[in-house]
């Protein structure tokens, strides 16, 4: 029988920062390796999806390995068959895909996509791209090729998500069963649990969560990060003039995300770290101590990147794209039958 498929992938447009590490990276790691026996785990370098708003495109080669080899660090084993690795880019079906399904899906229904009206809005009307517009149905394609029941995403996709499960009932309700849809989202949140609302703000403006693309990137620590620039970051985060340390995120938005940034990089529990500093009346000893937990954070991890192996990082990605191929190619025989394309 085959097992249920969970699948998450990370655009490699820069760095990645400590929200998609506590986020994303280290949930789906701990799901490697306590799942791995009853799921299939797919992690992906959604590289198509890397250029849908404007990069720096001869940095783009290198940051694919950058951020495979952050995986690794954080640490994805790399040797089970039931963990498989992939850049989006090899497996041409992404793409043959996503143009068959962008012929059954409305110019109104993408239009209505918040994330789109979101990223277009600061751009303007010459950077708008197609690609931004019609990204969701790319990201159905590399859910629904692979039989994905278990996508964990963020709230901002929850709408994209929404879409890949619409268009693979329209799509079997057209031809007959082509694709498995995915759990709606209110099953995945319960299958991911608390996980999946983890929402780490940018330090500068702690209304926003942290971006990697966001333009200054100075609320935002990434990974790569020196120590110092990380702990600077940290002691000019915005705060407010309450004056009391309280884990209120709606008063004091700026401090919530330093007690929870600070339970999550000492791996201690977000209740006893509230505990610890609730009611103090000076930030300083908070920031020092978020500073210090990150710079630990990023030292070890930054320590584990420098032992990667990049030739068994190869190997493993080479043979797991030539599995998802086979698996992707015979999705897309199907859809190419059923609609004509192949006999
Ligand atoms: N601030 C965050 N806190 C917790 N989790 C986060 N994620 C993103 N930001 C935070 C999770 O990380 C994964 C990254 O997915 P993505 O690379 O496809 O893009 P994203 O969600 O749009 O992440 P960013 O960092 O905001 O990137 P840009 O700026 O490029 O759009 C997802 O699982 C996400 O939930």
């Amino acid at each position: 029988m085959t097992k249920p498929v969970i699948l998450t992938g990370l655009r490699a447009n820069n760095d990645l920062h400590i929200g998609n590490y506590f986020g994303a990276l280290l949930p789906f790691i701990d799901m490697a390796k306590t799942k791995a026996d009853d799921y299939q785990l797919d992690l992906f370098v959604p590289d198509l999806h890397s250029f849908t708003t404007p990069i720096d495109h001869s940095k783009l080669q290198q940051q694919i390995m950058h951020n495979l080899k952050l995986f690794v660090a954080a640490g994805l084993p790399l040797n089970s068959d039931n963990i498989r690795i992939y850049r989006q880019s090899y497996i041409p079906a992404h793409s043959e895909l996503t143009w068959i399904l962008d012929c059954f899906t409305g110019f109104g229904e993408m239009s209505r996509m918040t994330q789109f009206k979101d990223k277009s809005s600061g751009l303007g009307a010459e950077r708008v791209t197609v690609g931004l517009f019609n990204y969701p149905v790319l990201m159905a394609a590399d859910i629904l090729l692979y039989g994905a029941t278990y996508v964990p995403v963020g709230d901002d996709q929850t709408q994209h998500l929404e879409f890949a499960r619409d268009i693979a009932e329209r799509m079997n309700n057209k031809f007959g069963e082509l694709f498995v849809v995915p759990k709606p989202v209110k099953d995945q949140n319960a299958f991911f649990g608390k996980d999946q609302g983890l929402r780490i703000k940018d330090l500068v403006e702690p209304t926003k969560k942290m971006s990697k693309s966001d333009d200054t990137g100075k609320g935002v620590i990434f990974l790569g990060d020196t120590p110092d620039v990380a702990a600077k970051k940290v002691m000019s985060a915005t705060t407010d003039s309450e004056g009391v340390v309280r884990f209120d995120t709606a008063k004091q938005p700026g401090i919530a995300n330093l007690l929870q940034i600070l339970a999550l990089a000492r791996g201690e529990d977000l209740s006893s770290v509230i505990d610890h500093y609730d009611g103090q009346t000076s930030y300083g000893a908070l920031k020092t101590a978020v500073a210090e937990a990150v710079v630990d954070l990023l030292g070890d991890f930054q320590a584990r990147m420098e032992l990667i192996d990049e030739n068994d990082l190869l190997a493993k990605l080479e043979h797991d794209e030539a599995i998802m191929n086979a698996t992707a190619n015979k999705t897309l025989l199907q859809v190419q039958k059923a609609v004509g394309l192949r006999a």
